[in-house]
Protein backbone atom coordinates (compact mmCIF):
# COMPACT_ATOMS: atom_id res chain seq x y z
CA UNK A 1 0.00 0.00 0.00
CA UNK A 2 1.23 3.49 -1.30
CA UNK A 3 0.01 6.35 1.48
CA UNK A 4 -0.39 9.46 -0.85
CA UNK A 5 0.35 12.94 1.22
CA UNK A 6 -0.18 16.61 0.97
CA UNK A 7 3.84 15.74 -0.84
CA UNK A 8 2.21 13.80 -3.61
CA UNK A 9 1.14 15.33 -6.96
CA UNK A 10 -1.67 13.83 -9.07
CA UNK A 11 -0.51 14.78 -12.69
CA UNK A 12 -3.74 13.74 -15.17
CA UNK A 13 -2.30 13.32 -19.02
CA UNK A 14 -4.67 14.43 -21.85
CA UNK A 15 -7.92 13.34 -20.94
CA UNK A 16 -9.36 14.87 -23.99
CA UNK A 17 -12.06 14.28 -26.24
CA UNK A 18 -10.00 13.68 -29.27
CA UNK A 19 -8.01 11.21 -27.27
CA UNK A 20 -10.96 9.11 -26.41
CA UNK A 21 -12.70 6.62 -28.47
CA UNK A 22 -14.24 8.66 -31.40
CA UNK A 23 -11.84 10.98 -31.48
CA UNK A 24 -9.07 12.27 -34.01
CA UNK A 25 -6.19 10.26 -32.50
CA UNK A 26 -8.02 7.50 -30.66
CA UNK A 27 -6.71 5.18 -27.94
CA UNK A 28 -8.07 2.25 -27.59
CA UNK A 29 -9.95 1.81 -24.32
CA UNK A 30 -8.71 5.59 -23.54
CA UNK A 31 -12.57 6.56 -21.97
CA UNK A 32 -11.78 3.66 -19.15
CA UNK A 33 -9.32 5.25 -17.43
CA UNK A 34 -11.87 8.21 -17.04
CA UNK A 35 -13.75 6.50 -13.71
CA UNK A 36 -9.85 5.25 -12.44
CA UNK A 37 -8.99 8.74 -12.33
CA UNK A 38 -12.12 10.19 -10.59
CA UNK A 39 -11.05 7.57 -7.60
CA UNK A 40 -7.87 8.52 -7.19
CA UNK A 41 -8.91 12.61 -7.58
CA UNK A 42 -10.24 11.68 -4.00
CA UNK A 43 -7.41 10.89 -2.04
CA UNK A 44 -5.35 13.62 -0.34
CA UNK A 45 -2.89 14.61 -2.76
CA UNK A 46 -1.48 18.04 -1.64
CA UNK A 47 -1.98 19.02 -5.49
CA UNK A 48 -3.63 18.02 -8.45
CA UNK A 49 -2.53 19.00 -12.06
CA UNK A 50 -4.27 18.39 -15.57
CA UNK A 51 -2.57 19.03 -18.86
CA UNK A 52 -3.71 19.47 -22.12
CA UNK A 53 -2.56 19.04 -25.66
CA UNK A 54 -2.89 22.53 -27.56
CA UNK A 55 -2.01 22.81 -31.05
CA UNK A 56 -2.15 25.63 -33.05
CA UNK A 57 -3.67 24.83 -36.67
CA UNK A 58 -1.04 24.01 -39.06
CA UNK A 59 1.24 22.28 -36.07
CA UNK A 60 4.44 20.68 -36.97
CA UNK A 61 3.39 17.14 -35.57
CA UNK A 62 0.31 17.39 -37.97
CA UNK A 63 1.11 15.12 -41.06
CA UNK A 64 -1.65 17.16 -42.79
CA UNK A 65 0.96 20.27 -42.44
CA UNK A 66 3.40 18.24 -44.56
CA UNK A 67 1.26 17.14 -46.82
CA UNK A 68 1.57 13.36 -45.55
CA UNK A 69 -0.26 10.21 -44.14
CA UNK A 70 -0.16 10.17 -40.74
CA UNK A 71 2.13 7.75 -38.96
CA UNK A 72 3.63 7.95 -35.35
CA UNK A 73 5.37 11.43 -34.81
CA UNK A 74 3.22 12.53 -37.74
CA UNK A 75 -0.23 12.71 -36.20
CA UNK A 76 -3.39 13.58 -37.67
CA UNK A 77 -4.96 16.64 -36.73
CA UNK A 78 -5.71 16.80 -33.10
CA UNK A 79 -6.17 19.11 -29.88
CA UNK A 80 -6.92 22.31 -32.00
CA UNK A 81 -7.08 24.80 -29.47
CA UNK A 82 -10.49 25.98 -28.44
CA UNK A 83 -12.02 23.03 -30.50
CA UNK A 84 -13.97 20.66 -28.83
CA UNK A 85 -11.70 17.71 -29.09
CA UNK A 86 -9.23 19.75 -27.32
CA UNK A 87 -11.67 19.67 -24.04
CA UNK A 88 -11.24 17.82 -21.33
CA UNK A 89 -13.53 15.10 -21.35
CA UNK A 90 -17.07 15.90 -19.79
CA UNK A 91 -16.56 12.91 -17.71
CA UNK A 92 -13.34 14.09 -15.83
CA UNK A 93 -13.93 15.32 -12.63
CA UNK A 94 -11.98 18.64 -12.22
CA UNK A 95 -13.16 19.61 -8.84
CA UNK A 96 -10.09 19.12 -7.13
CA UNK A 97 -7.97 19.77 -9.83
CA UNK A 98 -5.83 23.27 -8.92
CA UNK A 99 -4.00 23.95 -11.98
CA UNK A 100 -4.23 23.29 -16.15
CA UNK A 101 -1.16 23.05 -18.00
CA UNK A 102 -1.40 23.62 -22.30
CA UNK A 103 1.41 22.58 -24.13
CA UNK A 104 2.73 21.59 -27.28
CA UNK A 105 1.36 25.39 -28.01
CA UNK A 106 4.93 26.25 -30.63
CA UNK A 107 3.82 26.01 -34.19
CA UNK A 108 7.32 24.54 -34.92
CA UNK A 109 8.14 22.40 -31.79
CA UNK A 110 5.89 19.48 -30.58
CA UNK A 111 5.50 18.83 -26.78
CA UNK A 112 4.77 15.34 -25.10
CA UNK A 113 5.79 16.06 -21.43
CA UNK A 114 3.56 18.16 -19.49
CA UNK A 115 7.28 19.57 -18.02
CA UNK A 116 9.31 20.37 -21.54
CA UNK A 117 8.42 20.83 -24.87
CA UNK A 118 10.16 18.34 -27.51
CA UNK A 119 13.06 20.75 -27.91
CA UNK A 120 14.29 19.53 -23.71
CA UNK A 121 14.37 23.28 -23.24
CA UNK A 122 11.44 24.75 -23.19
CA UNK A 123 9.36 24.46 -19.34
CA UNK A 124 5.96 24.71 -19.40
CA UNK A 125 6.02 25.62 -15.80
CA UNK A 126 4.89 22.56 -13.98
CA UNK A 127 7.81 21.68 -12.56
CA UNK A 128 8.82 25.16 -10.38
CA UNK A 129 5.05 25.21 -9.55
CA UNK A 130 5.07 21.87 -8.05
CA UNK A 131 8.27 22.01 -6.08
CA UNK A 132 7.51 25.71 -5.11
CA UNK A 133 4.22 24.05 -3.39
CA UNK A 134 6.44 21.63 -1.80
CA UNK A 135 5.64 18.40 -4.19
CA UNK A 136 8.35 15.76 -4.24
CA UNK A 137 6.50 12.76 -5.91
CA UNK A 138 4.27 13.07 -8.34
CA UNK A 139 1.53 9.92 -9.72
CA UNK A 140 1.13 10.53 -13.41
CA UNK A 141 -2.10 8.96 -14.99
CA UNK A 142 -3.75 9.61 -18.43
CA UNK A 143 -3.52 9.22 -22.40
CA UNK A 144 -1.12 8.26 -23.96
CA UNK A 145 1.26 5.58 -22.23
CA UNK A 146 3.52 5.48 -24.98
CA UNK A 147 3.73 9.09 -25.62
CA UNK A 148 2.47 12.11 -23.32
CA UNK A 149 2.11 9.82 -20.09
CA UNK A 150 5.76 8.63 -20.68
CA UNK A 151 7.29 11.63 -21.88
CA UNK A 152 6.21 13.19 -18.60
CA UNK A 153 7.21 10.41 -16.24
CA UNK A 154 11.04 10.63 -17.48
CA UNK A 155 10.72 14.29 -17.21
CA UNK A 156 9.49 14.59 -13.51
CA UNK A 157 12.00 12.20 -12.66
CA UNK A 158 14.92 14.19 -14.32
CA UNK A 159 13.76 17.54 -12.33
CA UNK A 160 13.76 16.06 -9.40
CA UNK A 161 10.57 14.88 -8.36
CA UNK A 162 10.11 10.72 -7.75
CA UNK A 163 7.46 9.82 -10.46
CA UNK A 164 5.08 7.00 -10.36
CA UNK A 165 3.01 5.89 -13.37
CA UNK A 166 -0.40 3.97 -12.30
CA UNK A 167 -0.99 1.60 -14.54
CA UNK A 168 -4.74 1.32 -14.84
CA UNK A 169 -5.17 4.34 -14.90
CA UNK A 170 -2.91 4.78 -18.38
CA UNK A 171 -3.75 3.51 -22.25
CA UNK A 172 -1.29 3.32 -25.01
CA UNK A 173 -2.04 4.03 -28.48
CA UNK A 174 0.60 2.10 -29.86
CA UNK A 175 0.69 -1.85 -29.98
CA UNK A 176 3.81 -2.50 -27.33
CA UNK A 177 3.34 -1.06 -23.69
CA UNK A 178 5.65 -3.53 -22.52
CA UNK A 179 8.77 -1.32 -24.29
CA UNK A 180 7.34 1.81 -22.49
CA UNK A 181 7.53 -0.12 -18.89
CA UNK A 182 10.93 -1.11 -19.66
CA UNK A 183 12.36 2.16 -20.62
CA UNK A 184 10.21 3.48 -17.44
CA UNK A 185 11.48 0.86 -15.38
CA UNK A 186 15.23 2.06 -16.29
CA UNK A 187 14.88 5.82 -15.37
CA UNK A 188 13.51 4.75 -11.88
CA UNK A 189 10.45 5.31 -12.42
CA UNK A 190 7.60 2.74 -10.41
CA UNK A 191 4.63 1.09 -12.26
CA UNK A 192 1.48 0.60 -9.02
CA UNK A 193 -2.02 0.23 -9.40
CA UNK A 194 -4.86 2.30 -8.38
CA UNK A 195 -5.89 0.01 -5.50
CA UNK A 196 -2.17 0.44 -4.06
CA UNK A 197 -2.94 3.87 -3.44
CA UNK A 198 -4.42 5.18 0.05
CA UNK A 199 -4.90 8.09 2.11
CA UNK A 200 -3.61 7.54 5.33
C1 LIG B 1 -0.13 12.65 -27.61
C2 LIG B 1 0.45 12.14 -29.77
C3 LIG B 1 0.36 13.45 -30.14
C4 LIG B 1 -0.40 12.17 -26.22
C5 LIG B 1 -0.22 13.98 -27.96
O1 LIG B 1 -1.14 12.85 -25.48
O2 LIG B 1 0.13 11.09 -25.85
N1 LIG B 1 0.24 11.73 -28.51
N2 LIG B 1 0.02 14.37 -29.22
ZN1 LIG C 1 -0.35 16.37 -29.87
Amino acid sequence: MIHVTVHDALLAIDLQNDFLPGGALAVPQGDAVIPVVNHLTLLPFGQQAASQDWHPHGHVSFASTHGRKATPDHWPDHCVAGTHGAELAAALHQARIGMVIRKGRDPDIDSYSAFLDNDGATRTGLDSWLAGLGINRVFIVGLALDYCVRATAIDAKALGFAAIVVEDACRAVGPDPQATWQVLAQHGIERVQAADLAGL
